[in-house]
């Protein structure tokens, strides 16, 4: 049997850590030995969700054996994968982001333009004919719940709610409300979290022509949980501007119930940028981005318009 490692991005997420572990259940059955991997700590949706159901955290892991082939989901950028992704040997990849992958031989991919790896992998088993099982159905519906903040994020597609609807049937789910509230919920008890951490909960770090810009979103149903500690949270801007390379950084606190976005930003120029990416004022280093909820489709797309 072909071994194979399946990866999902770093800081890792609902969507990419249950979407590792449904992609295993995939290769299976196409007849591989299949290993999910997680890069760094669980946030604590995921981790809620784990113990809940009961499900194996897949293994932490910094680096992949290179001998062993890979199927990246949820992520096709070297700046979000694996520190030694120039070496690994990527055999698949399936996503729902936009692509910046280049590709030294042939490979499966499949990235669709809806709203989680999840989704994508429903539709895969479906025309594989392989039977989703009422665990797996759960899976697929907290990935698709969690990044499209119960159909809240305008990446939301109509293909989704039809997915929905159909996973809710087979994992006997009654309301998404009672299913995702303590998800979303579990995901906000943040108050005991290093400054540091907080900052990069669900933290991506974007190349847009030759700037490095980390995007964190803070997505909660407490926001004051983010904006009480902007002081601190400035500080380690400064520090992570530094370490991680980058040209700037801001943290988007969604307040999830409100759908409301209201973004920290360090200094003066990362302020001005940020004013004329959205045409908003900067005070006291916070903008408010309204009801941008959506990293992908209402924050990180305008950010490459600009710095293009
Ligand atoms: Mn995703």
């Amino acid at each position: 049997m072909t071994k194979i490692s399946v990866v999902g991005h770093q800081n890792p997420d609902t969507d990419c850590t249950l979407s590792a572990i449904i992609m295993c259940e995939y290769l299976w059955h196409k007849w591989y030995s299949a290993t999910p991997y997680i890069l760094w700590w669980l946030n604590k949706e995921t981790e809620y969700l784990l113990e809940k159901y009961d499900i194996d955290c897949p293994k932490q892991t910094e680096e992949l054996d290179t001998d062993i082939q890979v199927c990246l989901v949820d992520h096709n950028e070297s700046s979000q994968s694996v520190k030694n992704f120039s070496d690994l040997n990527v055999t698949w990849l399936v996503d729902h982001h936009k692509m910046k992958f280049e590709t030294e031989s042939p490979l499966y991919i499949r990235v669709e333009p809806i709203c989680s790896t999840a989704s994508v992998l429903y539709k895969m088993f479906r025309e594989s004919s392989i039977e989703i099982s009422q665990k797996t159905a759960i899976l697929m519906l907290a990935c698709i719940m969690s990044d499209s903040l119960m159909w809240k994020s305008p990446t939301t597609a109509e293909e989704d709610k039809k997915i929905t609807r159909e996973l809710q049937k087979i994992a006997w789910v009654q309301t998404l409300e009672d299913f995702a509230m303590p998800m979303f919920e579990a995901k906000s008890d943040l108050w005991d979290m290093p400054v540091n951490d907080l900052i990069q909960y669900d933290y991506k770090i974007f190349e847009f022509g030759a700037k490095r810009v980390g995007i964190g979103s803070l997505e909660t149903t407490n926001p004051s949980y983010g904006l009480g500690r902007k002081q601190e949270i400035l500080v380690w801007f400064e520090s992570l501007k530094q370490s991680q390379n980058l040209d700037m950084i801001i943290l988007c606190v969604v307040d999830i119930i409100n759908e409301k976005n209201t973004t920290i930003v360090s200094d003066w120029s990362d302020a001005e940028h940020l004013s004329n990416i959205f045409d908003v004022p900067v005070n006291n280093n916070l903008a408010n981005l309204w009801n941008r909820v959506s990293r992908k489709k209402q924050i990180a797309n305008e950010f490459a318009v600009y710095f293009k």
